[in-house]
């Protein structure tokens, strides 16, 4: 039996997403985020040194980063359903977005979020107006050009087909959608409709829904 380590209202709720897509039994381990500092818990350092989520054990293997968990249930369980066929022009795209979502987009997504926030407690009062400064510039020169760039290149890669990799939904989608969500959810979308219709072509799937009630609440569902 698959078990995912799941942490409530996090990107681990897509893992749960795929797992439903692909009709598979799993179990959940739910562990709770610290309400002021919004980190998890340290017990999910048993499971994988980083103590992050998501984390996937199956068989005895303790399989952990989103992109690498999508790579081994789909190579495990999905031989065609959710992945383009090998040597396609969309099975290309598919590898790509598959990576990009971790490792282009969220972290200047994770650098706008913290220099949104870095003005604000825990800072100490009287350090606030020069980190408000200091955030204010290190935003305008250094985060918004780059998650522009970002975002417009997502849009225009939904164009086509509405999807990330080629003409059907792919885990792919699965994987974007996290990113897509957050920047939808914190207005960072704009006007970009083929985001928007992204975002809400996700969360009519039956399976999103369904992940949904074993995962518990999801900010970003709405
Ligand atoms: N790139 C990793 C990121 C994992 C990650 O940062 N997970 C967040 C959940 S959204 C987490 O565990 N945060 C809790 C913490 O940092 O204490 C992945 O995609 O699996």
């Amino acid at each position: 039996m698959i078990t995912v380590h799941h942490l409530e209202n996090s990107r681990s709720q897509r893992v749960l997403w795929l797992l439903e897509e692909l009709g598979l039994d799993y179990k959940i381990k739910l562990y709770k985020r610290d309400p002021v500092t919004m980190l998890g818990p340290g017990s999910l350092k048993k499971i994988h040194p980083l103590g992050k989520s998501p984390v996937v054990v199956d068989d005895g293997r303790v399989i952990a980063e989103s992109g690498a968990i999508i790579e081994y249930l789909v190579g495990r369980y999905d031989k065609d359903k959710l992945i383009p066929p090998a040597d396609s022009d969309a099975r290309l795209a598919y590898t790509y977005w598959l990576h990009y979502a971790e490792g282009s987009l969220m972290p200047v997504l994770l650098l706008k979020l913290v220099f949104d926030r870095l003005a604000s407690p825990p800072m100490p009062l009287l350090m606030r107006p020069a980190a408000a400064l200091i955030a204010m510039g290190v935003k305008g020169k250094f985060v918004a050009p780059r998650l522009k760039d970002q975002l417009d290149f997502c849009e225009q890669s939904l164009a086509e087909t509405g999807w990330f990799a080629g003409d059907d939904f792919t885990a792919a989608d699965i994987q974007m959608s996290f990113p897509m969500e957050a920047v939808a959810a914190r207005g960072a979308a704009g006007d970009r409709a083929n985001i928007a219709a992204f975002v809400e072509r996700i969360h009519a799937r039956p399976a999103y829904a369904k992940a949904l009630e074993r995962g518990g609440p999801y900010d970003y569902a709405d």
